[in-house]
């Protein structure tokens, strides 16, 4: 499914975040210490190699909400936006912190020239945010953020599982 909001596409897919080659930057569900965990994080460590920790020491560790940019490795990508969703009921506001990483990560691929980011569902698995919930503060945060990118053109959402997709498809189609 896709939607345009002015300039900016989005798309929902089902896939790995790990395999969107077509794709300028892809944004990691991180831990504060940038280093490989479980899920998005595992795939994306494991597919780019031993650089991407390296260069993410110095950098960690971010806040709930905050977004840092490295290079890919050996992911098809250029580059690698690393972000820190809120853990559910410990980061409060948690849906603020929540949309900050999604505008955020949009924020810094435009300023860095980017034309197109593929995100998963940020905080939805092992940091428990309710998919439903989730998937409607993502759809408001980046089409909020369309009227102010300059660069980029296309927002990619790369769901695991067909249910998953679905949520992200009502929560895109229910924006105005
Ligand atoms: N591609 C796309 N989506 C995926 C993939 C993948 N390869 N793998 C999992 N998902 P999570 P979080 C889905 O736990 O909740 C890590 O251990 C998954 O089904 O990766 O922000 C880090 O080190 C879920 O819907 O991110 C942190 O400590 C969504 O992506 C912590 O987990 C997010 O799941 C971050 O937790």
């Amino acid at each position: 499914m896709k939607r345009s909001f002015g300039s900016l596409e989005v798309e929902i897919v089902r896939g790995d975040i790990a395999s969107q080659p077509d794709m300028d930057t892809v944004v990691n569900a991180a831990n504060a210490e940038l280093m490989p965990g479980g899920g998005v994080a595992g795939a994306i460590h494991r597919a780019a190699g031993p650089g991407l920790a390296e260069e993410c020491r110095p950098l960690a560790p971010i806040s709930p909400g905050e977004a840092v940019i490295t290079g890919a490795h050996g992911l098809p990508n250029e580059h690698v936006i690393h972000v820190l969703g809120p853990v559910y009921g410990r980061d409060e506001p948690s849906g603020e912190l929540l949309a900050d990483c999604y505008k955020n990560a949009i924020r810094l691929a435009d300023e860095n020239g980017l034309s197109s980011v593929a995100f998963p569902a940020i905080s939805t698995g092992a940091f428990g945010y309710p998919g439903e919930e989730a998937a409607g503060v993502a759809m408001k945060a980046v089409t909020g953020e369309a009227a102010g990118v300059s660069n980029l053109r296309k927002v990619r959402f790369v769901l695991f599982s067909d249910r998953e997709r679905e949520v992200h498809e009502e929560a895109l189609s229910g924006v105005r």
